[in-house]
């Protein structure tokens, strides 16, 4: 499979940086840069200028570490005998390559280190000794092939599995797949008028939840999370819910904002048919709706679920920017196939994938851009289905959070703030904050198991660049 591999590198490679900080973040790796110079590791093996009476090296196995994975992750090679080894450190914090023999190859970010092994027959495998770095998935091998075709070690390295990249992912990324659509996160606008019709239709569809992960989704009008419906208090809302006859389960919709009765409004249409769902808008808040039909736990783990927005008596205060954020998670099935209802109902659920707005590091790879010192509001809610969020943007605090309808405000005496918002399943919350410089602010959940899982997006303010 050549072409998949460089597909994959050049993705992984778009992760390091803030995988990395990541890293730096969570686990405080204490580490020197300076231990780690040496552009050649202390290999035992000959030079490659020995002498004849050498073995000979049969070619050179090349291997790039990123953060934090090696790229390949498997490599081949026809026969086992004595071979280069050459390591590239695209990564932004050092790492080496340490085999199975004790052979060690160390290289500081951004620099190639080269030293030589002995593959016995059997292969041998490979880790990054730097503490930390074996356990977030810096592990591999090299196997013997076998096949006597004439292939250079370096071509044989190329378009083999790289496991344990940064997603984590228990499952094999396809680079065939489309790639993932980017969740506008701007917020709309509070809906003119007093009474609202809304269209919302249950599609049923493939969705690239990561790269190169697809799914089978479950969603209200084609998107993950569903569309943000921003109504006022004392407004009329009428959803008309259609499932289409193509669709192969029925579906439903619970909207956290209204007060109706479970087996009415809210039960399940078959293929093919429709129903309205009116509710009245009597109390502000940032709400969440999902599919109700059992079992539930499925249809929100599949991606069955959107925000509610009702703003307050009066109105929110003008702001410069206004995005709304879903945290959620992605429980992943096979690819192609729906998300995994066995994992998501464990007891203690271990997602796959925990992500803002339905798509694993979407604002990682392209940050949310807002002007330095403007005034930013976020609408946050946690769909779950089962994880808590520690909501935070690192590099500023929240001067405003209202949650369940408790405000912190810079009127509040005492000129308290607020450095992350704890949010349950099915709760949310608005935060506001300010960017004091041009740079990078990481969106984060501070549970940091998870922003290696793609719970991690930027706010760029201004250029990006707090040095210019
Ligand atoms: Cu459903």
């Amino acid at each position: 499979m050549p072409g998949r591999s460089q597909h994959t590198i050049a993705r992984l490679t778009a992760l390091t940086a803030t995988m990395a900080l990541a890293v730096g973040l969570a686990a405080c790796a204490d580490v020197t840069p300076a231990a780690f110079s040496t552009p050649s590791g202390p290999n035992s093996a000959p030079a490659p200028t020995a002498p004849a009476a050498a073995v000979e090296l049969l070619g050179t196995i090349e291997v790039r570490s990123v953060d934090l994975a090696f790229e390949p992750a498997t490599l081949t090679v026809e026969a086992s005998g004595r071979y280069r080894v050459k390591l590239v450190n695209d990564g932004a914090l050092p790492h080496d390559i340490t085999f199975d023999d004790g052979t060690r190859i160390v290289a500081n970010p951004g620099d190639t280190a080269e030293g030589e092994v002995i593959i016995p027959e059997g292969g041998l495998g490979f880790i990054c000794a730097i503490a930390g770095h074996k356990e977030a998935g810096m592990v591999g091998k090299v196997v013997i092939s076998g096949d006597a075709a004439p292939v250079a070690a370096e071509t044989a390295a190329q378009g083999h599995d790289d496991h344990g990249g940064p997603l984590n992912t228990a499952i094999e990324p396809d680079p065939n797949a489309p790639a993932p659509v980017r969740y506008d996160p701007v917020a709309p606008p509070v809906a003119a008028g007093t009474v609202h019709d809304i269209e919302l239709v249950t599609e049923e569809k493939l969705m690239t939840v990561a790269p190169g992960i697809q799914q089978k989704v479950w969603t209200f009008g084609g998107t993950v999370p569903g569309p943000v419906i921003r109504v006022k208090i004392g407004d009329t809302v009428r959803i008309h819910l259609k499932n289409p006859a193509g669709s192969e389960v029925p579906h439903s919709v619970d909207f956290h904002s209204s007060m109706v009765a479970w087996n009415d409004e809210m039960t399940s249409i078959m293929p093919g048919e429709e129903k309205v769902y009116e509710w009245k808008a009597e109390y502000a808040g940032v709400w969440m709706y999902h599919c109700g039909t059992a079992p539930a736990l499925h249809h929100i783990a599949n991606g069955m679920y959107g925000m509610v927005i009702v703003e307050p008596e009066g109105g929110l205060p003008p702001v410069d920017r206004e995005f709304a954020l879903v945290q959620s998670e992605w429980y992943l099935g096979p690819q192609g196939e729906v998300s995994s209802l066995e994992k998501a109902n464990a007891a203690a659920p271990a997602p796959d994938l925990v992500l803002f707005n339905g798509v694993a590091n979407q604002y990682k790879d392209a940050p949310i851009e807002v002007g330095t010192g403007e005034r930013v509001r976020v609408f946050v809610l946690n769909a779950g289905p089962s994880i808590d969020s520690a909501f935070h943007v690192v590099g500023t605090i929240f001067d405003t959070v209202i949650k369940e309808g408790v405000t912190l405000s810079p009127a509040t005496p005492g000129h308290w703030g607020s450095q992350a918002v704890d949010l349950a399943p099915a709760q949310g919350a608005i935060v506001e904050m300010e960017f004091a410089e041009d740079g990078l602010y990481p969106i984060v959940t501070h549970a940091f198991n998870f922003v290696g899982r793609g719970a991690l997006g930027l706010f760029q303010a201004g250029d990006g660049d707090p040095k210019n």
